[in-house]
């Protein structure tokens, strides 16, 4: 699609370029650095530019783009003012994702591999091949293994998607796998029985808020646009932030107050400020009487856990923990704000139990779905895909699954398993054997215990891979179905990250595919129709179902694509919400739902599933790059530029002691594997941790920039079989992410 006028612009566009890299970069880190290219500086450009709506898909968040176009090539992107999320900036992600637009190393037609070896280090031998062959060499080969062993030994790995939920539930499979449990099932856990009765809001009304209080969040090292203009403007409105966090994050480095809590013990601090607020009659009366259920409870609940207590537990004094409890009570409206890996994430076997405890807390401060607290989600009515597509009905199903998330008393009403057990369930054959998966958008390092993984992946007979890049996963795929990137696509979003009114955001493609690639939704129809399964998507395609979800919001695909703002939803005053879907209509501190699935209705003590031993003696803390976005962004000569490497983040001095200095290489061994690193030392993470930061260790050699750098965290990660997740009877289901001693030792 290059324009021969394209060198006329190349210098234009390499000093958009810089700046962009630079602006995003400031303005991730919260400097307030105005937004660069406002429409009416456009001038130069004019001629053969135009301008076109679009939504960012680096991160869940959506963020409305005005997308710059100069013959035919993508040259800026720029916030769409008028979008609550995006308030017209965007982060650093979005930026640089030009550079994946244009990456020469991204996947262009669909593929089928020769070499019959699979793993690291082995060439698939990938051949182009037409779509029409990549269809129906993925249908015969999933026919073979539903017609031997049943149509349960064919998995899905992704997020859930209508057309391809469809598409599983027509073949009759149980089994669909997605990364939840990695990310944030114990905040689901105890927020659908608390006060959803379904999932968890991630809005923060931080802006209102004047004390804010994180277990870990680092929201300011994510770079996530709407959280650091929150925080920013918070701690411009003079709001106090204490952050308790092992490692000096970024958000720690901002805060009024680091501390430096033992991993694994946030939930002896929190109970200790139940103590506090109950015990001092700090809370506030009328919310906790007019919207809580269960308060009674909360005194006899909490008589032990004093700050002393917490003291021994937590190694953060007494008397500071009794303050801030006392400050975070009558600083008023104050919020624990806490997104998806903070301590309250499927980090720690007690991770749940923090969950529930923050929301106790927050209930006690009256600051749920109340200014400066944690809002509610508010959106458009949701069609349903079965009304506006019928289908004829679903085969039977066997219940049993590949990674027993049915046994799951509470999540598994949310149907997608399991990252942590799966690859116990694929190499033990529990409870049959599975042979076929396809996978979309999951990569083979975003998995617990990569290396066991991979074995599991090679035990299957046939893997479609629908990616954009030659990740590690697409280097274990016998086909793979190439996509479009985001900004060759159309779509709707919700935007789930900052929704304080239900707004929709339209997606029109900003340049026509490069590539011979094929949306996710037709890739799915295709494969149906080849599987004989086509009368299940008759009329079903991505284009009426976009129209479907507008309709359903008041308007239609026709008057969207053309709008000026490609936004959809008129602002509207915040009403706090009233009742609750829970048992009670409210929030409940004694949880009922959790006493009637078998688990604790108040979050007791619990200690952290293993503590460092002699031989282990490190606590390992994971946390990822404000600029990267997980696996997928190392390729990106831009974002590589600002961050090119992970480390082993050591104490200086605890490294002094052990004769490591910076830039030493040295290994960080768990019970399951070893990773080698350099050392990086700093006075800002506790002398008992190591931190490595997520995302590297590549291997796919199509991943010419990414490749050999770094190591992989997640090597580390132990993933456990279905027993042992049983056996942890977490109503979270978390997959311990952090729940593990390593060592550490010179190369
Ligand atoms: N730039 C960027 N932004 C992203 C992503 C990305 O890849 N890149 N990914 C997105 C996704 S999917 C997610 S899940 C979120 C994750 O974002 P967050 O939920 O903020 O999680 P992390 O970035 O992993 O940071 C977790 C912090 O918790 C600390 N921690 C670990 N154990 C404990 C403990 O026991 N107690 C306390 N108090 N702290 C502890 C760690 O030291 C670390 O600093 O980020 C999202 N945003
Ligand atoms: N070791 C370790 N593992 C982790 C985590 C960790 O901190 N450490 N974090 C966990 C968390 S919080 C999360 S959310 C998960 C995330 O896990 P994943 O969602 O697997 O995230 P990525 O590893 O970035 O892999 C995403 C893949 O999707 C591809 N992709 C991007 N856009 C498209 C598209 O439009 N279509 C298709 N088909 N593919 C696309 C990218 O090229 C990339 O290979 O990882 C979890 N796993
Ligand atoms: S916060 Fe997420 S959605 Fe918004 S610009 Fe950054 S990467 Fe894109
Ligand atoms: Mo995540």
């Amino acid at each position: 699609m290059q324009s021969t006028k394209k060198s006329t612009f190349e210098m234009d566009r390499r000093t958009f370029l810089k700046t962009a890299a630079g602006g995003s970069l400031a303005a991730g880190l919260g400097l307030g650095i105005p937004r660069f290219v406002h429409a009416e500086q456009q001038s130069v450009i004019e001629p053969q530019s135009k301008v076109v709506n679009t939504f960012c898909s680096v991160c869940g968040g959506g963020c409305g783009i005005r997308a710059h176009v100069v013959d035919g090539r993508v040259v800026h992107l720029e916030g769409n003012p008028d979008d609550q999320a995006a308030e017209g900036r965007l982060c650093v992600k979005a930026y640089s994702s030009i550079k994946t637009l244009y990456d020469p190393d991204r996947l262009k037609y669909p593929m089928k591999r020769t070499n019959p070896q699979k793993g690291e280090g082995v060439d698939p031998g990938f051949i182009q091949i037409s779509w029409e062959e990549a269809f129906q060499l993925t249908a015969e080969n999933f026919q073979k293994a539903i017609d031997e062993h049943g149509p349960e030994s064919i998995i899905f790995f992704m997020r859930g998607q209508d057309f391809a939920n469809r598409l599983r539930n027509a073949i009759g499979t149980p089994n669909h796998v997605a990364h939840q449990s990695t990310c944030f099932t114990s905040q689901v856990a105890s927020w659908f029985a608390q006060v959803t009765g379904g999932g968890r809001p991630y809005v923060y009304d931080l802006e209102n808020c004047k004390y804010i209080m994180g277990f870990g969040f680092d929201g300011l090292g994510k770079s996530k646009n709407m959280h650091i203009r929150s925080i920013t403007r918070a701690l411009a409105n003079n709001a106090k932030m204490v952050i308790l966090d092992p490692y000096m994050s970024v958000t720690a480095r901002k805060a009024h107050e680091w501390i430096q809590i033992k991993p694994g013990t946030d939930l002896a601090f929190a109970l200790a400020m139940i103590h506090v607020i109950v015990s001092e009659n700090l809370f506030d009366a009328s919310y906790v009487e007019d919207m809580t259920f269960g308060f009674e409870y909360l005194a006899d609940f909490a008589r032990d856990y004093t700050p002393e207590w917490a003291a021994e537990i937590t190694e953060v004094p007494a008397e500071d923990i009794r303050r801030i409890a006392r400050e975070f009570a009558t600083t008023k409206p104050a919020h624990i704000f806490t997104h998806k890996r903070d301590a309250a994430g499927p980090n720690y076997a007690n991770s749940t139990r923090l969950a529930q405890a923050i929301v106790i807390l927050n209930a006690l401060v009256g600051t749920i779905d109340r200014e400066g607290g944690l809002l509610l989600k508010r959106s458009f009515p949701t069609p349903s895909f079965d009304e506006v597509f019928p289908r004829p009905d679903f085969p039977e199903r066997r219940k049993e699954r590949i990674d027993a998330w049915e046994q799951r008393e509470i999540m598994s009403r949310f149907t997608n398993g399991d990252f942590a057990t799966v690859a116990d369930g694929i190499l033990n054959e529990k409870p049959y054997p599975t042979k076929a998966a396809l996978v979309r958008k999951y990569n083979l390092l975003a998995f617990p215990e990569a290396k066991r993984m991979e074995e599991a992946l090679k035990k299957l007979d046939f893997i479609a891979v629908c990616e954009i890049y030659p990740s590690e996963m697409a280097m274990m795929a016998d086909v793979v179905f190439p996509e479009p990137y985001w900004l060759e696509t159309s779509g709707v979003s919700e935007r789930d990250f900052f929704s304080r009114y239900p707004q929709l955001a339209v997606r029109t493609p900003v340049i026509e595919p490069q590539y011979d690639t094929k949306g996710f939704s037709a890739i799915i129809v295709e494969l149906a129709k080849a599987m004989n399964l086509g009368h299940y998507f008759e009329e079903a395609s991505g284009g009426k179902w976009n129209n479907a979800i507008l309709e359903a919001a008041g308007t239609t695909w026709d008057d969207m694509k053309d709008h000026p703002t490609g936004l959809w939803g008129d602002e509207k005053p915040f009403e706090g919400k009233t009742s609750f879907n829970t048992p009670s209509g409210k929030i409940e501190l004694f949880s009922t739902v959790m006493e009637e699935n078998g688990f604790d209705p108040l979050p007791h003590w619990r200690p952290r599933r293993e503590e460092p031993t002699a031989d282990y003696p490190f606590h390992y803390l994971i946390n990822r790059p404000p600029m990267h976005k997980m696996t997928e962004s190392q390729n990106n000569r831009l974002i590589m530029a600002l961050y090119g490497e992970n480390h082993a983040i050591l104490n200086d001095r605890r490294a002094a002691e052990m004769g490591i200095r910076e830039g030493d290489e040295v290994y960080v061994e768990s019970r399951v594997a070893k990773i080698k690193l350099k050392a990086k030392l700093t006075a800002g993470i506790r002398h008992d941790c190591v931190c490595v930061f997520h995302g590297f260790g590549h291997w796919s050699q199509g991943l010419s920039r990414a490749a050999g750098i770094g190591a992989n965290d997640g090597d580390l990660i132990p993933s456990m079989t279905h027993e042992e997740m049983k056996a942890l009877h977490d109503p979270g289901a978390g997959a311990c992410m952090l729940d593990f001693p390593v060592k550490v030792y010179r190369a």
